[in-house]
């Protein structure tokens, strides 16, 4: 049979690259094939989402930035300063992770949904129109988010006036000047020539940007004890593919831009200057345990000793 597989990005962006894995892997090992439809072809996240609960498509790669308003535990990828910073750890949080494809993967089939992977995509960066060194720098600044509720509470703990945007408005609304900032990895700001309308990079190392794959639940179940192994199989080569394909990309997107764009200018915010950042993301984690109550707490207990888990695997 031929499944169809929604992307919130373009083929030759992140989601792309995994999801051409996974078709190739499916396609040598099968019948069947994959028809992939990068962003723009059947609508934002939220209406393909949509149509993998109903089933009229059969995968979906859904961000938590924007699924986190339909589980809100899932907002627990959003709190700021709290997913580790390195890669490897990262690598192997979500693979292992019991809370993630345990427990949020139960969340997952509530909605139709069934949890393929996790997957990082890089070091979220903001980028801006002014200089940004300080949450004061952010007062009056009309800052984009993904639409979950959490990160509309974090920028305005930031010091912004958080906008919710789909992800399709984002480039016209800054050209616009309706917005003034926005985040992404850094290879989404190059590929979306986010560089074009904003003029500043800051490095705050507050978060990793989170995606997730999803089969639509019945579906899934019905697939064959040999289909689902192939499902798995292509979903572990894509994953292992992405990890090893963003080794330097953030690298690589930078430099691009630079040469772009020679007057943009690079900011890592010291440990001092991402202090009150930091300050902020306490009042930002109460806000995620009061919205999510027992639930999300426990969620968030499991997520901190499942980093702590692979931290010491990774580092020994
Ligand atoms: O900011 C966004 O909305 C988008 N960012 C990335 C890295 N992927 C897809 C998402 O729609």
């Amino acid at each position: 049979a031929e499944w169809k597989y929604a992307i919130e990005e373009a083929l030759e962006e992140v989601q792309g690259v995994y999801a051409q894995k996974f078709k190739e892997h499916v396609e040598a090992n099968s019948d069947h094939t994959v028809a992939i439809f990068p962003f723009g072809t059947l609508g934002e996240s939220a209406d393909t989402t949509e149509l993998a609960q109903m089933g009229a498509i059969q995968f979906v790669d859904l961000s938590p930035g924007f699924t986190g308003s339909l589980i809100p535990e899932l907002q627990v990828f959003l709190l700021p300063y709290v997913l580790p910073e390195e890669p490897d750890i990262l690598a192997d949080f979500y693979k292992t992770s019991e809370t993630i494809n345990k427990e949020l993967a139960a969340m997952y089939e509530q909605q139709n949904l069934h949890l393929i992977d996790m997957f990082p995509e890089g070091e979220v960066v903001m980028t801006t129109k002014e200089a940004v060194k300080a949450p004061a720098d952010l007062d009056g600044v009309k800052f984009r988010v993904m639409t979950t509720p959490l990160l509309v509470e974090t920028y305005n703990a930031f010091g912004a006036t958080a906008t919710p945007l789909p992800w399709g408005e984002v480039f016209g609304a800054l050209q616009l000047n309706m917005i003034q900032g926005q985040e992404n990895p850094m290879f989404f700001v190059e590929s979306t020539k986010m560089y074009e309308v904003t003029d500043h990079i800051t490095f705050t190392g507050h978060n990793t940007f989170t995606t997730a794959v999803a089969a639509n639940k019945a579906f899934y179940d019905g697939l064959s004890e040999d289909d689902k192994a192939v499902v798995s199989a292509a979903a572990d080569a894509a994953y292992e593919h992405i990890i090893e394909y963003q080794k330097g990309l953030q690298d690589e997107a930078l430099a691009k831009i630079k040469e772009a764009k020679p007057s943009i200018t690079v900011t890592t915010l010291t440990d001092e200057e991402r202090a009150p950042f930091r300050e902020a993301a306490k009042k930002v984690r109460d806000k995620f345990v009061e919205i999510t109550g027992d639930s999300g707490k426990k969620i968030l207990e499991g997520f901190e000793a499942d980093i702590e888990a692979s931290t010491k695997r990774v580092k020994g």
